[in-house]
């Protein structure tokens, strides 16, 4: 087939397309939609490897024999065509704009519908709610237009080229185009018609495009709705009614393409209570329904104010991403999503890196979410040319005239489409793109074209040398993945700021993340940092069936043999690829949870209640279950339910606190929701905070005396130690137990080892290279010397030993100390020197191999989730009893997880472990090294075995898979340490 190359002109972006307009479907008089969803099952599709040779398959007499069967809306690599690939910066095609490759893979889409003759008589209209990447449209044959830009609308009117009875359209989709370059979003690179495809049936006078603005004068409390007309089909006489539910608040006629409302004592809208007036916009013969909010946001003082008022933006990053179906998601899909998120105290989304579906505003508006909505922008890949640089090609296309054109439309597409829906509070430019005057043009425009809200770009940073930018059409300041040093750094400058917002953080690959209480504070301390949005809401995965062992198998960039790929960077989400939630899901949850606690005065039980959200009073929102628990034994609870406390201030509440109680003992104050909301239950849990009532002291790890008494006898490699129920034996090259064998039963099925090393998380992808090189992942123990001595029935083994790596020096030094006694307990004593001049270690511990059986857990410590020395906000002190494969966490790509930070005491099956002060521990079947060589979880092959680590100190997860280093207080970077344990077998 031969075709007009649109596709490798960025001057031509749209032919035969309608003008810009905002998301509606139009209704008739009765309210029934005037449109005909034509997605379904029953698009007939041929695939093709190049434009050259697709057939003239548009044409009447076509023979279709050889054309299959495809549902749309779909991404033809989901349903086995073309190659999945999933790749971030790097382009998937050589970089030679506007070119694209010539084997540039097609789908031709052949859809027959019936017009009656009553509809013969209206205008119609098809509209495409997203085509990945460009496409060409025929009707009967004859051709109607192309459009390009995958992630937003594209309108054609087609009256005229139909008639009544069955048409033919016919669509022909390429899978690369010009505008490729501006789409290389971090995600699976997916093509087809992925959205929703509708034919509206329209009267010849109709409202085309309006605009709606809602002013609101907060000293008269008073509101004005505005409606603009912007375009109309012929003059039609247009009305417009605003309702408050199911009551007329006023109707009037449009003049001069104007009508407005004053609405008294308006409800205003805002995340928390996401009310909404109706407004009814009437032609003669037609009906288009807008949601209205009222609200307003701008900037004082440097703050982000909704409705007057400072906000924190609580977000997550969201693409439309689906396991199942790529890049095509459904409402229910999307509503999932939303409810989770409001479950986990979410209130806002970035639309990640281009407009989400066009309903998804709709429903944020609806359901209460703040939104940044992104341009469909992203051309990351400039800057990995050869010779690339950020400096340099980033900004190419922003800086390149030809480009000018594209990144304007991409721009105005984003902001007509969305603009009357209130959850919108910023337009985004677009990401990581670079900066130059094609963005700074765009970003006037925007500012221009509408004033009632913020504007956001984040790669302004970005910019070749020698332009001089103009960033003051942008309001806020957005980096991602800033350190808490840097934004101190800039909230420490002097002089006037922009709000500071992180657009991206707390990068949510694998586990982790660690960071987020840290941030957490600094949003709370400054003002001016109205939040940020955790990168990012889901892991990006292919569902590919169900491995020999029944699990589910999610492939990632490099399972499909493309390149380049990215691996499993895609995998960084909140939620896994079918929506379960991640461990940091429950982190961030917590983190923002609606209410933080203070204990203010421990004697007279004041705790300081701080309500942390923007607009409601926590008195019809919230009440506290309180519990006081004693090493996990319930002494006290109750409820709270009398609170008030307007937003951002706070109230005292007083408890009855046992004055003085034993170890261990907590308060919990448990945040529940008083009613029922749009997507969340009465009763739903909202967040936690706990409070140690006993203090923290060191415990006189004691070895009971009673036993009968221990028989010490020596080999070259051992120390036996032996009564009638323990034999024992300490290996001395190893400096730990060979052989712990009590009442004629083996404890262990393998020595118990000295260990600092960890299967690397994705957080550790950098420091990992350093761990290696130390050699913590190959380290061996070199013991100096061991002696044994028996007294009253009790042995002791003093040992020095270092662990160092082969043709590595020894990075530890350690002198042990063990006391063993009848009952076979071992009490043990460590101290360790590291040499500083090595990284830092990613934990130092025992490892005890316990037998396969030994399945039932009960631990004193942080539970019930995974949790490190950074990453404990959603767990809490308590007895938790579990069994093993319950500890771990089945992370895709596996690695370190399921580690219990600060407990007191463990049990695994037969194995109990105190420590003189708290330790981690873990408890799983896979090893250690079957944990990091396997790339899937299906793969993980248990060992055997059940392998317990107690650890004296792990190193935490942080989030520098793509944000900052491990903060230096959560490093194991000690020079010197002691640590004390006392094992027993049972
Ligand atoms: C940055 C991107 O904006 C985002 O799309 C995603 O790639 C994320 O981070 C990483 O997962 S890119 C990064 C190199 C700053």
């Amino acid at each position: 087939m031969i075709l007009e190359k649109f596709y490798e002109n960025p001057e031509i972006l749209h032919v035969g397309t309608e003008e810009n307009r905002c998301y509606y479907v139009p209704l008739d008089v009765q309210e029934k939609e005037n449109a005909r969803n034509l997605s379904g099952i029953d698009w007939k599709f041929g695939y093709y490897p190049n434009v050259e040779s697709v057939p003239e398959f548009y044409k009447k007499d076509f023979d279709e024999e050889a054309f299959g069967r495809l549902e749309v809306p779909s991404c033809w690599q989901m349903l086995g065509f073309d190659q999945k690939q999933y790749t971030n910066i790097r382009y998937p095609f050589p970089f030679d704009p506007p070119f694209v490759p010539d084997e540039n893979p097609c789908g031709a889409y052949i859809k027959y519908f019936d017009i009656s003759a009553a509809e013969a008589k209206k205008e119609q209209y098809l509209y495409f709610e997203g085509v990945d990447s460009c496409f060409y449209v025929w009707i009967n044959g004859k051709f109607v237009g192309y459009s390009q830009v995958s992630h937003s609308p594209s309108e054609f009117n087609i009256t005229g080229k139909t008639k009544t009875g069955m048409n033919k359209l016919a669509v022909l989709v390429l899978k690369w185009c010009d505008g490729s370059y501006l789409e290389d979003q971090d995600k699976f690179r997916m093509s087809g018609i992925f959205r929703d495809v509708h034919l509206l049936f329209r009267p010849a006078e109709h409202v085309r495009d309006y605009t709606v603005a809602t002013p609101v004068d907060f000293e008269k409390n008073r509101a004005e709705v505005e409606v603009r007309i912007n375009e109309a089909a012929g003059n039609p006489r247009i009305t417009c009614e605003l309702w408050d539910k199911d009551n007329l608040l006023g109707e009037c006629a449009v003049e001069d393409g104007k009508a407005s409302f004053p609405v008294e004592a308006p409800v205003l809208w805002n995340a928390e209570e996401p009310y909404q007036y109706i407004l009814k916009i009437k032609t003669p013969e037609e009906i288009l329904i807008q949601r209205v909010g009222i609200r307003t946001v701008n900037i004082k003082d440097g703050v982000v104010l909704i409705n007057n008022r400072p906000v924190k933006f609580k977000g997550v990053n969201r693409h439309d991403s689906s396991p199942y179906t790529g890049a095509v998601v459904s409402r229910m899909d999307a509503m999932f999503d939303l409810r989770i998120m409001k479950e986990a105290n979410i209130n806002a989304i970035r639309t990640s890196h281009y407009p989400n579906a066009p309903w998804l505003p709709e429903l944020c508006s609806e359901y209460g979410f703040y939104m940044i909505a992104e341009a469909d922008i992203e051309s990351h890949g400039a800057a990995t040319i050869y010779g690339g640089s950020t400096e340099g090609t980033f900004s190419y296309f922003v800086q390149d005239p030809s480009y000018k054109m594209a990144i304007l439309d991409r721009v105005q597409r984003s902001v007509i489409r969305d603009k009357n829906q209130c959850g919108v509070i910023f337009w985004s430019l677009g990401n990581e793109s670079g900066f130059g005057t094609n963005m700074e043009e765009a970003g006037r425009w925007v500012k221009n074209y509408d004033p009632t809200r913020l504007l956001h770009y984040e790669s302004v940073h970005f910019q070749p040398e020698g332009h001089e930018k103009d960033e003051s059409m942008l309001d806020v300041e957005s980096h991602m993945y800033a350190s808490t040093q840097q934004i101190d750094a800039y909230f420490a400058e002097p002089g006037e700021k922009k709000p500071f917002v992180q657009c991206e953080f707390i990068h949510a690959m694998g586990n982790g993340p660690g960071d987020i209480e840290d941030y957490m504070q600094q949003i709370y301390r400054y003002d001016g940092f109205c939040g940020g949005f955790v990168w990012e809401w889901c892991d990006h995965a292919t569902y590919e069936g169900r491995a020999e062992n029944g699990k589910e198998m999610f492939h990632y960039g490099g399972d499909a043999g493309e390149f380049p790929h990215d691996g499993n960077f895609c995998m960084d989400g909140l939620v896994f690829p079918d929506r379960r939630p991640h461990e940091g899901l429950y982190e961030w949850k917590n983190a923002i949870r609606p209410v933080r606690a203070e204990l203010l005065d421990r004697k007279k039980g004041v705790i300081r209640l701080y309500n942390k959200l923007d607009f409601r009073n926590i008195k019809d929102y919230i009440y506290i279950h309180y519990e006081i628990k004693e090493e996990g034994i319930l002494l006290e609870e109750g409820m709270i339910e009398d609170l008030e406390a307007a937003p951002h201030s706070f109230t005292d509440i007083t408890l009855k606190l046992p004055g003085k109680p034993k170890d261990h003992c907590y308060l919990k104050l448990t945040y529940y929701q008083k009613a029922k909301d749009k997507l969340t239950q009465i009763g739903h849990e909202l967040g936690f905070d706990q409070f140690a009532l006993s203090e923290d002291k060191d415990v006189r790890l004691t070895l009971q005396k009673n036993g009968e008494p221990l028989t010490l006898t020596e080999t070259p490699e051992v120390f036996r130690m032996e009564n009638s129920s323990v034999c024992y034996e300490f290996g001395k090259k190893q400096g730990s137990f060979l052989k712990l064998e009590k009442n004629g039963k083996a404890c262990i099925t393998a020595p118990v080892e000295w260990n600092v090393y960890r299967a690397p998380t994705d957080n550790d992808r950098n420091i990992v290279l350093s761990w290696k090189e130390a050699g913590y992942d190959r380290s061996v123990v070199k013991v100096y010397g061991c002696e044994a001595r028996v007294k009253q029935g009790t042995v002791a083994i003093t040992c020095d030993f270092s662990m160092a790596a082969v043709y590595i020096q020894p990075f530890l030094r350690l002198h042990a100390v063990w006391s063993i006694n009848g009952e076979g307990e071992i009490k043990v004593a460590v101290d360790g020197k590291r040499d500083t001049s090595f990284p830092f270690l990613p934990r130092f511990g025992l490892k005890f191999h316990l037998p396969q059986e030994e399945q039932e857990v009960t631990y004193l410590g942080y539970g019930p989730h995974e949790s490190y020395c950074d990453k404990h906000q959603a767990s809490y002190v308590d007895v938790f009893h579990t069994i093993v494969p319950q500890l771990h966490v089945d992370y895709v790509r596996p690695q370190e997880n399921g580690s219990h930070y600060n407990c007191s005491s463990i049990q695994v099956g037969g194995l109990q472990a105190s420590g003189s002060r708290p330790f981690s521990f873990s408890a799983s079947e896979y090893t250690i090294q079957e944990l990091e060589a396997k790339h899937h979880n299906y793969e993980l092959e248990p060992s055997g075995s059940v392998i317990v680590c107690t650890d004296y100190k792990q190193s935490g997860v942080g989030s520098n898979s793509c944000g900052p280093e491990l903060l230096p207080q959560y490093r194991l970077d000690e020079d010197q340490f002691h640590w004390e344990m006392l094992y027993r077998f049972e």
